[in-house]
């Protein structure tokens, strides 16, 4: 049988000798690092950033592989603390992609040189597999109640379910398809048009027909995109509790983390937050005064496992929980390491799983897999997910951006 090390003796060092950046769009944009070594094992990591690809490519191939070449790829945390503090410049969504993007490629490399999979580099696996929860959604409430039937008929235990808004027109996270959802749709950005009331006066009535058609057993979960200010998020929380959601998400925006403590102090649906934080500084005081329930940082977003581990460590102190977010904006490759994350992570929540195309799934080989509601990390050595970089060039950048939200009255949305 062939060794996974390639025969490499792992406790050489493992000399970083090339890095190079990928950008792909096999169906929507993908930055990948990949780093090579002198013993002949590479690793790959994730570093797409949703419409501003090309900053975190810069950052990297300007700023980032130069310094790495030469490198112990096995120090990782000495690597991670070398880019986070040496920069001067710290945080950030650039940044941060950029060294996770390093980081999962280093993981990737020790857990090969090892022969290992990632989970067992982490500590072991906690559980076998992992929840997740899938996306229906629909153009109205009579749709989206049927697509949320075809997820629970597909097997899974947990849904988020988003819904067309009566009397708005594009309501942002409603996916257009029933498997595949991408809101970054073209070249300069769509403008929406976003009213609270019109939504508060829908959403509480769409889940009690979902709890009355589908009864308490599956999760159900949703996701407020930041549009609420906290005194409306509080007031959707309240009127949600008779249809216990599993969580509310980003019920409004957090740069400011006191806000949440008058959404907690009016309900008790339970509070996810975190797709769009970088850092553990983002999450202190929402972790530390137990404002949340799940905290939904992912390990492209947030500098890698390294950082990642630190903030789950962290949120266990104060029974927060996991739920890394998972959009198709996020690569296999980070899917691929969320799933050995989370066969890990003891305060483990629920992981979000949006499926990618079958083009991006051709162009990622993966040895992950969903059944029966949940995800299953594959034994591999590393994290399991390749990139194969032929058919990666088939699929040129093509520029996409996020869309603009404004108010009825056209006052630029912005809480
Ligand atoms: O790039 C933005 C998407 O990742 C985001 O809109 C998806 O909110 C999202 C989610 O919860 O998956
Ligand atoms: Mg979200």
């Amino acid at each position: 049988m062939s060794s996974p090390t390639n025969g490499a003796n792992p406790y050489k060092p493992l000399e970083i000798r090339a890095a190079r950046v990928i950008v792909t769009s096999p169906g929507r944009n993908f930055v990948t690092l990949k780093i090579e070594t002198s013993e002949g094992i590479y690793g790959i990591g994730d570093a797409t950033l949703n419409g501003r690809e090309l900053s975190v490519v810069s950052y990297l191939e300007d700023h980032v592989i130069p310094v790495l070449i030469g490198r112990d790829a096995r120090r990782i945390e000495d690597i991670w603390q070398y880019l986070y503090r040496g920069a001067y410049w710290r945080r950030g969504p650039v940044t941060m992609r950029a060294i996770a993007a390093v980081d999962v490629a280093l993981w990737d490399i020790k857990a090969k040189a090892l022969g290992v999979p990632l989970y067992d580099l982490l500590g072991g696996k906690s559980r076998d597999g992992v929840l997740v929860y899938g996306h229906a959604n629909g153009g109205d409430l009579n749709e989206t109640v049927e697509a949320v039937g075809r997820y629970i008929e597909a097997g899974y235990k947990a849904i988020r379910a988003q819904s067309g808004v009566p009397g708005l027109k594009l309501a942002y996270g409603v996916g257009r398809g029933d498997l595949y959802y991408e809101p970054a749709d073209a070249t300069l950005p769509t403008e929406t048009v976003w009213s609270t009331p019109k939504y508060l006066d829908f959403l509480p009535g769409l889940f009690e027909k979902l709890r009355s058609t589908y009864g308490f057993e599956p999760h159900l979960l949703h996701d407020a995109h930041h549009r609420l200010t906290p005194i409306e998020a509080a007031q959707l929380g309240k009127m949600l509790e008779p249809s216990r959601l599993f969580w509310l998400e980003d019920a409004t925006p957090a740069e400011n983390q006191d806000a949440f403590k008058l959404i907690r102090q009016h309900t008790t649906t339970p509070l996810a937050v975190g797709e769009v934080f970088n850092t553990i500084w983002d999450a202190k005081d929402l972790i530390q005064n137990q404002l949340i329930d799940y905290i939904r940082m992912s390990i492209v977003g947030s500098g890698g496992i390294t950082h990642l581990r630190r903030v789950a460590d962290f949120a266990s102190l104060y029974q927060v929980r996991t739920g890394c977010h998972g959009a198709t904006d996020l690569s296999p490759v980070t899917m691929g390491a969320a799933v050995h994350f989370d066969s890990w992570v003891p305060n483990f929540g629920m992981q979000e799983y949006m499926r990618h195309s079958p083009e991006t799934d051709e162009v990622f080989p993966h040895d992950y897999r969903f059944e029966n509601g949940l995800m299953f990390a594959g034994d591999t050595p590393g994290h399991g997910v390749d990139i194969d970089e032929k058919l990666a060039a088939k699929y040129p950048y093509k520029p996409k951006q996020l869309p603009v939200a404004r108010l009825e009255d056209g006052t630029m949305w912005n809480w």
